[in-house]
């Protein structure tokens, strides 16, 4: 008895700690069925989606009608593709979203970028959850956000720490005088 609810504890334990590094990354296939063509609004379809470190974004189309080439942010206004651009052209490109902020892709054939086939990402830092089991990166702050105030346990933790402030200044103040 005993050693089964010991086995039950581990396994739980074990599933607390793993879960995060076992979570994969989400797949968005850019313009959904429609896939990576003329007449698509991506600005619409990317407000639509949340993109996170660890996804991967996949551009489906008919090769060689289109490419994908990324590029920097003014260069996606300018719909400039410069000659040092990373251009795929497999008809099936995948990108991995392996750092958080802007990226910038374009079809590089003919007039399509000026036509709409364009798109903006902003990508995410991997959720809370994940990024506080891992150590702080270096330069980020140190305290945690503070608890959603909707939540009753955000509520007794904040609670707790103007007491646990309170109590210290107490201390503190009978230190000093
Ligand atoms: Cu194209």
């Amino acid at each position: 008895m005993a050693c089964k609810q010991m086995i039950f504890v581990i396994a739980a334990a074990l599933a607390v700690a793993f879960l995060p590094a076992l979570a994969v990354g989400t797949e968005h296939w850019v313009g959904d069925d429609k896939g990576w063509t003329l007449g698509f609004d991506y600005a619409a379809w990317a407000e639509t989606k949340e993109f996170k470190v660890g996804d991967t974004i996949v551009f489906k189309y008919n090769e060689p009608s289109h490419t994908v080439a990324e590029v920097g942010g003014a260069d996606f206004a300018a719909c400039n593709k410069p000659a040092e651009a990373m251009v795929m052209g497999t008809g099936k490109d995948r990108v991995t979203l392996d750092t958080a902020g802007r990226r910038w892709f374009v079809c590089s054939v003919g007039l399509h970028c000026q036509n709409g086939m364009k798109l903006k990402i902003n990508v995410l830092a991997a959720d809370e959850g994940a990024a506080m089991a891992a150590s702080p990166a270096p330069g980020s702050p140190s305290v945690p956000p503070p608890p959603p105030a909707s939540s009753l346990a955000g509520k007794v933790q904040a609670g707790l720490a103007q007491a646990v402030v309170a109590v210290a200044s107490v201390i503190v103040a009978v230190l000093v005088f």
